[in-house]
């Protein structure tokens, strides 16, 4: 169970919206929407717990409890029309049952996110990490080297975020708690210093090599070429490499999480995401865009700021923890 979507009942909202008319009970939802820090759980829950007998007002306001929780048009559209499918095939009446399928369609959609491994075929295994600016990348790799070298891995650093001085000394505190080589150069430019860590990675017999990367939007031209730049540059140091190439993404950044997954993949093709700060406000619903959108493994979440706050991805944890909040 995920401790990041346990929230306390929005009991006077239950309250009030058992005592209106189906149509007071919209109106205020809808107007409460914008105000709502609520997450996505916790809001189906007081639905349902506060649900219209009329089962097209409870779609409808299903519908809007998605599409305003981060789960974008077209996912929530396709989680609609699936349940309205399963609703009408099975004949079901019953709010409960209503609830058991919506949650089971939602898992049918991250299924196919989940329990993808890290590929760590080749030696050295060589993951690009990508991401905005303060997605969590430099911690990420941290836990991530961590975990990694519990499982009895060597890993290298590569401190590829040259743009500010202190993202090379972040990466090195990471560094030291793990007792890992991290690979840094005092002026060269990203591609320069992954390309080293690559090639010392391989003359030393590294099990992986994780390059971390300035945080950039998808929007900055010129900064994407460079990232382009980098994952070429990491081939001719190792013609296969990378072997992962990873976006790093807040949880918290809500719809604008399917965007930048978009962007990145269509610039860097991405082989994964790690989705962070799960721990925090998140309302979650963004995942669902971003399996709507395609199938990109999720392979890690992160719960913390702590070494050991990084699990790997469990639809089905996931979606329950969402209802069971
Ligand atoms: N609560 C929480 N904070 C996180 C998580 N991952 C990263 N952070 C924090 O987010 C901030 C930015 O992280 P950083 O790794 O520097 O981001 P970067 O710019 O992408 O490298 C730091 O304060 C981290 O401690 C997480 O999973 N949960
Ligand atoms: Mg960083």
């Amino acid at each position: 169970m995920f401790s990041f979507l346990k929230s306390s009942k929005v009991s006077t909202q239950t309250e009030n919206d058992q005592k209106g008319s189906h149509r007071g009970l919209a109106i205020r939802w809808r107007d409460s929407l914008a105000a709502s820090r609520a997450k996505l759980g916790t809001r189906l829950n007081t639905l349902f717990s506060s649900a219209p007998n009329n089962q097209d007002d409870l779609l409808d306001e299903i519908e809007t409890v998605l599409l305003t929780s981060d789960v974008g048009v077209i996912a929530t559209e396709q989680i609609m029309t699936r349940t309205k499918q399963v609703i009408k095939q099975k004949k079901i009446s019953d709010n409960d049952e209503i609830k058991e399928i919506i949650k089971s369609v939602m898992l049918e959609l991250l299924l196919p996110m989940q329990g993808q491994q890290l590929n760590l075929s080749e030696k050295p295994a060589v993951v690009l990490v990508a991401g905005v600016n303060g997605a969590g990348k430099t911690t990420t790799i941290g836990k991530l080297a961590a975990y990694l070298v519990a499982e009895g891995k060597s890993v290298f650093l590569a401190a590829g975020d040259t743009f500010r001085a202190a993202a090379e000394d972040q990466l090195k505190v990471w560094g030291e708690r793990s007792n890992l080589v991290v690979i840094s150069q005092e002026k060269g430019d990203s591609s320069a210093v992954i390309y080293d860590a690559i090639q010392s990675g391989l003359s030393k017999g590294a099990d992986v090599v994780i390059a971390d990367t300035a945080g950039r939007l998808a929007t900055q031209k010129h900064l994407m070429e460079e990232l382009k730049k980098v994952k070429r540059v990491m081939g001719k140091a190792m013609i296969s490499a990378p072997h992962e190439v990873l976006l790093v993404v807040d949880a918290n950044t809500g719809q604008n999480a399917i965007d930048q997954v978009k962007s990145f993949d269509e610039a860097l093709e991405l082989t994964g995401i790690i989705l962070t700060k799960l721990d925090g406000s998140a309302k979650g619903g963004a995942v669902f865009g971003m399996a709507q959108y395609k199938p990109i493994p999720i392979l890690f979440v992160g719960l913390g700021e702590k070494i050991d706050d990084l699990k790997p991805f469990d639809a089905l944890e996931f979606v329950s923890a969402i209802f069971d909040s």
